[in-house]
């Protein structure tokens, strides 16, 4: 793979071709973001080359006349690398290479790339393996096909057991560490849930996800609504794992926000699946703030993705609340107010702003609290922690048997802290 520590950075051209159905700013916006992507891996970026055609050539993607074009332009160029702003198939990929020369990365090969550099825990780093993997497999065969009976040849000689061909013994190995990597990541699951169920049960239930495209503020927004140092980075795909935090200044119940991975057009379909435990503990949010880069000219394409991610890994029903950000950069405030009632357009910048943003937070949770009282018993006192830091306290009275606490929280708390306490207040004569 692309090394760390290289001295000069590669060279690269951005390749597409344009079928039918697809505008020219599509088009551009597609290539141009591809380009940003390259940035983000550390290449130099130094051509771009597009075809019109009715669709992919079958063999190579590109068409005969045009594969013979683009070997110049990388000659010309120099360059070391093609990256081709769609998925190819393992055998254009691999015909491509072979007659332009150099090494050619799809869209996939790219995103998978920035995740596996960005990933730091281990969690995210299986996560990313596996879909690395899932995309190799059948790469790996490719070139051992094309190797073909060289490969047997060597493999009746060779020290192998079971007479494996390179490519079958790849292929186990690949299967071997995938399940691997399972297993893993189901036991770290498994933890997380225990973790995340404690959580709920000490803090309250009043969650918040910041989801949205990738570089859209996400992070910044995280950092500014509740005083922490999340990394904030101008790459794409700086966040790979939820964080959680509360919203700041404290409130009672509080109120948690979560960060997490940014969306992207064409989003490998394997990192949806392995990112979807990572979300699903966002999206188990009772608020989805989405964040959009209103300075963005392709804004409503990144919108329109990240809807239809949303509803790919079942948040589709999960209440919205829509914030352009970065407005300060660009775009028009008036507009997006008219065509999107209810929005919030702001600066992460903008202190006020942020402050307005983390009202609007707290109102949506505030609709949600109810008023109910809570009998708490003198031998369960040392509870009383858990119900103040989990509802706001109206008023308290007493008598000989316990406190009666008029509390305002979330629903499913105060339900259940007077399940809790409520049983353990009756007589307990009458059981059986
Ligand atoms: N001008 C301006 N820049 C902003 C604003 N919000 C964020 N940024 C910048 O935008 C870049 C991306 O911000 P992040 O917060 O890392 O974006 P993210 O959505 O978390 O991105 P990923 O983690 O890659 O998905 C950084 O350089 C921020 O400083 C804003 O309101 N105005
Ligand atoms: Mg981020």
């Amino acid at each position: 793979m692309t090394q760390e520590a290289e001295p000069k950075r590669k060279r690269a051209i951005v390749a597409a071709v344009q079928r039918p159905g697809v505008s020219d700013p599509e088009f551009e916006a597609s290539l141009e973001e591809l380009r940003q992507l390259g940035k983000t891996l550390g290449f130099e970026v130094v051509g771009r080359f597009t075809q019109k055609r009715a669709g992919f050539e079958k063999a190579a993607y590109f068409g005969t006349g045009k594969r013979e074009e683009l070997r110049a332009m990388r000659e010309n160029e120099r360059a070391e690398l093609i990256l081709i702003d769609h998925e190819i198939s393992p055998s254009q990929a691999f015909n491509l290479a072979k007659e332009v020369g150099g090494e050619v990365m799809d869209r996939t090969m790219v995103i998978l790339e920035i995740f596996h550099r960005h990933a730091a825990s281990r969690f995210a780093r299986a996560q990313v393996e596996i879909a690395r993997l899932g995309y190799m497999g059948p790469r790996l065969r490719e070139a051992a096909k094309q190797a073909g009976p060289k490969d047997r040849a060597r493999s009746g000689t060779g020290g192998r057991s079971g007479g494996e061909s390179h490519g079958e013994l790849d292929r186990r190995k690949i299967r071997d560490r995938m399940s691997e990597l399972q297993r893993e990541l189901d036991s770290m699951t498994a933890g997380r849930q225990t973790q995340r169920a404690r959580r709920t049960e000490r803090q309250g239930l009043a969650r918040v996800a910041l989801v949205g495209y990738t570089n859209a503020g996400k992070s910044t927004l995280m950092r500014a609504l509740t005083g922490s140092q999340v990394l904030v980075a101008n790459k794409l795909f700086a966040t790979l794992d939820t964080t959680v935090r509360a919203l700041h200044p404290e409130t009672v119940p509080r109120v948690l926000v979560s960060d997490t991975v940014g969306f992207i057009k064409n989003l490998p379909h394997a990192l949806v699946v392995s990112f979807k435990t990572t979300l699903d503990e966002a999206l188990e949010a009772s608020l989805l703030a989405h964040v959009v880069d209103a300075s963005d000219p392709g804004f409503e394409r990144q919108l329109a993705v990240t809807e239809e991610v949303l509803e790919e890994i079942g948040a589709k029903d999960v209440p919205r609340l829509l914030v352009f950000n970065k407005i300060d950069r660009g775009g028009d405030a008036a507009a997006l107010r008219k065509k999107y009632p209810g929005c919030v357009v702001m600066s992460a910048r903008e202190p006020a702003e942020v402050a307005r943003l983390s009202d609007r937070i707290r109102a949506f949770f505030e609709k949600e609290l109810v008023e109910a009282e809570i009998f708490l018993p003198w031998a369960e006192q040392k509870l009383r922690g858990e119900i103040f830091a989990t509802c706001k306290v109206l008023a308290e009275r007493a008598d000989d048997k316990g406190a009666f606490l008029r509390v305002r929280g979330d629903a499913d708390t105060v339900k259940h802290l007077q399940q809790r306490y409520g049983r353990a207040a009756k007589p307990r004569s009458k059981a059986t």
